[in-house]
């Protein structure tokens, strides 16, 4: 059996993080020690992720009127523009990960020095894209970021996937890497989530799909 892992890292941008994050996740800039540690591992391929969207996307609240418009809270219908019988409902947020601003950025203390690929998503104003594969339309989809091409051109089998946020873009990226055919492992204590009393559903999906999660040291990548 052969054995080729990478190493995705969702997200790991200044607006999912204390202090100033637009949508910062409790404890987000703490993961980053352990996510260095992995980049010194032996993956085949280390690619980072950035949500990158455009300032009048579909999932910013001020983009939509009053009084259904309130970030956290409120949901908004979304159509496939290829194809008016597929709708999706979809949580509002604050405006966050704006391209070309700062909260759009990696953290710095990120060691990107070891990341061989950086993937954009979420520049498409008309969906809602959480997965770093693609938006979650199927008849058809309206954007795909290559990562799976990538993937399966450098032969990989296993994925791990750390970062932010675990019940939005590490989950849906997660169970996208497993439909997609690789093994996927979550390394749990890398991830933080933006309503941890949510993370015992996350798990029930990862168990459905085949997903596992894991500790820091149970990458069975060689140090
Ligand atoms: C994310 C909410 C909105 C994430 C992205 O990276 O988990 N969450 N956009
Ligand atoms: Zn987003």
């Amino acid at each position: 059996m052969s054995f080729k892992p990478a190493l995705v890292i969702v997200d790991v941008q200044e607006d999912f993080c204390p202090p100033k994050g637009a949508l910062a996740v409790t404890g987000g800039r703490d993961i980053v020690p352990t996510i260095n540690e992995l980049l010194t591992y032996p993956f085949a391929l280390k690619i980072a992720t950035k949500d990158y969207h455009p300032h009048d996307h579909i999932s910013f609240a001020s983009n939509h009127p009053a009084p259904n418009n309130k970030p956290f809270e409120s949901t908004v219908t979304i159509t496939n523009p290829h194809n008016s019988e597929e709708t999706q409902e979809a949580r509002l947020w604050p405006d966050h990960c704006v391209q070309g601003t700062k909260g759009a950025e990696l953290l710095s203390e990120l060691d990107v020095s070891n990341v061989d690929h950086i993937i954009e998503k979420g520049q498409d104003k008309r969906v809602e894209m959480y997965s770093a594969f693609a938006d979650p339309f199927t008849s058809p989809c309206v954007a795909e970021s290559g990562l799976a091409d990538m993937l399966r051109g450098a032969g990989i089998t296993d994925v791990y996937v750390v970062g932010l946020a675990a019940d939005y873009c590490v989950k849906f990226t997660a169970l996208d890497a497993q439909k997609e055919g690789f093994k996927t492992w979550v390394v749990g204590d890398a991830t933080k989530a933006v309503d941890p009393s949510s993370l015992d559903e996350v798990q029930k999906d990862y168990e459905k799909a085949g997903v596992t999660v894991i500790g820091r040291d149970d990458t069975q990548v060689q140090r």
